[in-house]
């Protein structure tokens, strides 16, 4: 049998999961609590990510630009970052784990709520992708380690060495003291994760990084953790983040966000009280460097982080823009 066809029809199917979720749900629609919520005139197509990924945008707008849907502007968008080897957080050229190995974490986000995601997957440069057949061609969400390998190679993918010259030397030089620091200094993370709305008004999301540099292995942070590193919800925006992941897990940041945009909040007073949260539980805490970035249903795009340094790139008809944030800390 087709292995699409066994997994479908494997006793955790699909059809099994969405019969319980009906099960389990209640009769309501979930629907915006703020009615005014979508304006006659949105702004779209658009794409935004964090950082200044000027390629990456490029590359999402090109498809969005060419009539293309948000799904594949997001996955192509990513894609640039995760094979470029000079970003040293992101794909083939990520900082190993403490152990000498590159582990990637990734996850990919539809306008029906589909989402795939791989977690601590080692040799493939392109973990987005994987995310996405996670999603597609399977009945699960999350793919782990050795497994999401696995699946990768069944699904066509190479396998790749992805240590450059670069981040071995780095690694060589570290393993000198093998100092462990949990934290993420504000210069030295750049993850990915982007936002887009196409023509037709659909929100899609993707999030990709190789986390801390010289973390335990097995880590996994937030970026590929559904509700957290990424959220999307096509009725009322996505949001995403980048940073220390752990603090963004425990508030569960990215559907935090589209949440309170569904409240009617702004996707600038989103991220705000995103922050927020994750300080009150952090008072006082200033070794540590989170960003959130927020798009809702008609365009408008906001961001806020807990240091200055956090900037998100932006497309539109408009023009294409870096946008400095604000922050907790002056
Ligand atoms: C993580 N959020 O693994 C990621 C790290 C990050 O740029 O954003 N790095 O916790």
């Amino acid at each position: 049998m087709e292995r699409r066809k066994f997994l479908k029809n494997s006793s955790l199917s699909a059809a099994g999961l969405v019969s319980a979720a009906a099960l389990t749900s209640c009769n309501t629609e979930p629907k915006p609590i703020n009615a005014d919520i979508s304006t006659p005139n949105p702004i779209k197509p658009i794409v935004v990510c964090t950082w200044n990924f000027f390629n990456a945008t490029n590359k999402a707008w090109e498809v969005l630009n060419s009539g293309g849907n948000a799904l594949d502007a997001v996955e192509q968008g990513v894609m640039v970052e995760e094979a470029d080897e000079t970003n040293e957080t992101v794909g083939k050229g990520g900082r190993p784990d403490r152990d000498g190995n590159v582990t990637l974490d990734a996850c990919i986000m539809d306008k029906d709520g589909n989402c795939g995601s791989v977690v601590c997957m080692q040799n493939i440069v392109h973990p987005v992708s994987v995310a996405r057949k996670v999603m597609e061609e399977t009945p699960h969400i999350i793919l782990a380690g050795k497994g999401a390998e696995k699946f990768a190679y069944e699904q066509g993918f190479k396998k790749e060495d992805l240590l450059t010259e670069s981040t071995r030397k780095q690694y060589e030089e570290w393993l000198k003291t093998s100092k462990y620091e949990t934290t993420i200094n504000i210069e030295n993370h750049d993850t990915i994760g982007m936002l887009a709305i196409d023509e037709n008004g659909d929100i899609a999301g993707a999030c990709t990084t190789s986390g801390m540099a010289y973390k335990v292995a097995g880590r996994v942070g937030d970026s590929p953790i559904i509700g957290a590193g990424l959220f999307v919800d096509n009725e009322v925006g996505g949001a995403t983040a980048t940073g220390v992941g752990e603090e963004v897990i425990r508030t569960v940041g990215s559907f935090l966000i589209v949440e309170l945009m569904r409240q009617g909040k702004s996707p600038q007073e989103a991220c705000e009280e995103g922050v927020k949260r994750i300080m009150k539980k952090n008072e006082g805490r200033k070794d540590f460097q989170i960003g959130f970035l927020a798009i809702n249903k008609n365009g408008e795009t906001g961001g806020y982080c807990v240091h200055p340094g956090f900037t998100y790139r932006e497309y539109s008809e408009n023009g294409h823009v870096n946008r400095e944030v604000t922050s907790f800390y002056e």
